[in-house]
């Protein structure tokens, strides 16, 4: 794969910290972009504001840089006007399950043909490491020394109940498997959502003790088991990798399109 014809090599260097697991989903999107053979000029990116949302900015696709929470609602409006275009929105998991969860939740219901990808650090990366939504409770952040208190909860589960006909999740240390899922996800119609567990070895890494960048992905290998297999009823305590959901639901353009032809009937 010529992955530089993707890239805008004038931003280089980029800004993620070394190890830093946002790169690693960057290279996974790009090698599934390429699989699909899908035309650079006909892709959107749209992204809001954090570490995971600098993706945009490398892209060579088109691509917007909008705000903190609210790029679904962005990609929901361009995707409206230019159905034939293909829509991604990179997110944070503050940015999406924070000031974003509404919109995340409302563009799951309207299975709109958009491809959400979470990208999981459970921590605000750019801002200095406040804890997210994700964080989870008993872990420690810049906003918690003492330890969060909040439970934090599944976002695959939350997709799936909110209406998105396409949820898998993934992780920086499983790339290959995570190409696939990211291939799967773009060449489905209808609200498709990846979550990518990914490090930020920065923050998270660093105050909850878990070591470098490596540790953080051996982690990822250890802690995770594909969905449906034999190591989770005996672990309930491993986290599923894979597709929990796929099915062929009405799409939101499509609908819309029906609307205004019955308003043109009316006419
Ligand atoms: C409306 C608004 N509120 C807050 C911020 C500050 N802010 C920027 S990025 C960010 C969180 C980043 O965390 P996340 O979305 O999880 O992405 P990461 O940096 O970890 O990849 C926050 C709170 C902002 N830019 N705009
Ligand atoms: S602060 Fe964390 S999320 Fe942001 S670039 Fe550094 S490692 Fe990545």
């Amino acid at each position: 794969m010529e992955i530089k014809k993707y890239l805008r090599t004038r931003f280089f260097p980029h800004l993620w910290c070394p190890g830093c697991g946002h790169g690693i989903v960057l290279g996974a999107l790009l090698r599934a972009v390429d699989k699909l053979d899908l035309n650079q000029n006909d892709i959107v990116m749209v992204s809001g504001i954090g570490c995971s949302s600098r993706i945009s900015g490398y892209l060579d696709f088109h691509t917007l840089h909008t705000l903190h929470g609210r790029a679904l609602a962005f990609a929901t409006g361009v995707k409206l006007s230019r159905p034939e275009l293909k829509l991604i929105v990179p997110m944070g998991d503050g940015d999406a399950l924070a000031i974003g969860g509404n919109h995340f939740i409302h563009a799951c219901r309207r299975n709109i043909d958009i491809t959400a990808i979470v990208m999981n650090n459970r921590i605000y990366g750019m801002t200095g490491g406040q804890y997210s939504p994700l964080s989870g409770a008993g872990t420690l952040a810049t906003t918690a020394p003492l330890g969060v208190i909040d439970e934090s909860f599944d976002v695959a589960k939350l997709a799936v109940a909110a209406g998105a006909s396409f949820v898998a999740r993934g992780t920086t240390y499983h790339v290959q498997e995570l190409t696939g899922l990211l291939a799967k996800a773009m060449a489905h119609k209808g609200f498709s959502v990846v979550e990518v567990l990914s490090q930020c070895p920065t923050y998270f890494g660093r105050k909850n003790k878990e070591g470098g960048a490596t540790d953080m992905m051996e982690r990822f290998k250890d802690k995770t088991t594909p969905v449906g297999s034999k190591a989770k009823q005996d672990d309930t305590s491993l986290i599923e990798r894979g597709v929990f959901m796929d099915r062929a639901s009405p799409e939101y353009c499509e609908q819309y399109a029906r609307v205004i032809e019955r308003s043109k009937g009316k006419a």
